[in-house]
């Protein structure tokens, strides 16, 4: 099952807003076929791992980390390929939570007389696919936010530069990270501040194109911004409240920018709003990438699942100077933002911490 999870991660970066499979076809000790799920629409892992291997799986154990699947998506049900493939048990680490399958998988295993075991390694795949989890279970994407901080939490200098707080090594380690995700939001203060275009680079096939999103109440995105300038080649969203402009609304969609109005919430703008928006268009692991009030928003009202922060080893000082996370902050430290399953990692010349929220 290890070797099905490490299979299965392969997947990152071009699987998405599919699960990430892996399979391994084995009798005793012996491993006969293994695959992994790289892209939509592409065999899933079982199918590869049983296509290795033709009449040889008969008898065999299939070991994979999520519940086969039992439907006929853009690619046809596996339970059928592994019963007729002669697969004696299968040993599956959790169920797949789409409602499509959930269950349905085991059953049809079970009703064909394949011996079924279910949990092996749940936690790690449960982890692995929290995304795919949390989307296909609550209709919202799974959300990351990133940052790159001095020692000090900041993220500007009270002028406002920025460019750059971390080492170039760092900068890539980043790109790499975004890789990872389906879209990228940030605020208009950020757009504004560092006129970013926000893509991924390189490029991966994946299934899903990528997605740009900004926050931004009153439409103040500049036509000419390089988000803008690039929004027919690679999608962007705005999220603007009722009473944005409507001539700027009309330029914005003239240049090929999806512009979507959502609700307020305390004064502002409903982020879980255009979180159900973003999942329902397929995003299932975004990136929330500044500024500083767009991380207070998302900490405050719960919304983020994991912190990603880069750590430079330099000290900028100054009461003015913009912190990573703005917004109005708890009153005490027992209501502060905790981490858990935290880990900690040298990137260049600085630091990578990683964690869980809530
Ligand atoms: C598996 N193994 O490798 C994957 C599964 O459109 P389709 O046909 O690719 O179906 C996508 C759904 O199939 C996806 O939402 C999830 O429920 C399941 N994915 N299942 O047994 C795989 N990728
Ligand atoms: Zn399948």
């Amino acid at each position: 099952m290890r070797r099905a999870l490490a299979l299965a991660t392969l997947g990152r970066g071009t699987a998405a807003p599919n699960p990430f499979v892996g399979a391994v076809v084995a009798w005793g000790g012996t491993v006969l076929g293994q695959g992994f799920h790289r892209l939509a629409g592409e065999p899933h892992a079982e199918a590869i791992a049983l296509s290795q291997i033709g009449s040889r799986a008969r008898g065999a154990t299939l070991y994979t980390n999520l519940e086969p699947c039992c439907h006929t998506g853009r690619t046809p049900p596996c339970v059928h390929e592994i019963v007729l493939a002669g697969v004696r048990r299968v040993v599956a680490s959790m169920r797949d939570p789409n409602p499509r399958v959930d269950g349905g998988g085991f059953r049809y295993l079970r009703r064909h007389g394949i011996e079924v075991e279910i949990g092996l390694l749940r936690r790690e795949a449960k982890e692995l696919n929290a995304a795919f989890v949390k989307h296909a279970r609550r209709g919202l994407p799974y959300v990351t936010l990133k940052g790159a901080v001095s020692l000090d939490g900041r993220i500007a200098t009270r002028c406002g530069d920025s460019k750059w707080i971390t080492s170039s090594t760092v900068r890539r380690h980043a790109r790499l990270l975004r890789a990872e995700h389906d879209a990228v939001l940030v605020g208009i203060g950020t757009a504004l501040a560092d006129d970013p275009r926000l893509n991924r680079r390189p490029k991966p096939r994946a299934s899903s194109p990528f997605l740009r999103a900004v926050i931004d109440s009153s439409l103040r995105l500049s036509p000419t911004s390089r988000l803008v300038r690039t929004a027919r080649r690679e999608p962007v969203t705005v999220f603007c409240g009722a009473e944005a402009s409507a001539a700027r609304r009309k330029k914005l969609l003239s240049a090929g920018v999806t512009v979507e109005t959502i609700g307020r919430r305390g004064g502002r703008l409903d982020l879980e709003a255009a979180l159900f928006r973003l999942a329902a268009g397929g995003v299932s692991q975004l990136l929330v990438e500044g500024g500083s009030e767009i991380h207070g928003s998302f900490l405050e009202n719960g919304l983020a699942d994991r912190l990603v922060l880069y750590l430079a080893p330099r000290i900028v000082g100054g009461r003015a100077a913009l912190p990573f996370v703005g917004g109005e902050g708890p009153q005490w430290i027992r209501d502060a933002a905790m981490l858990r399953s935290v880990s900690c990692a040298r990137v260049g010349d600085g630091w990578l911490v990683d964690g869980r929220l809530r």
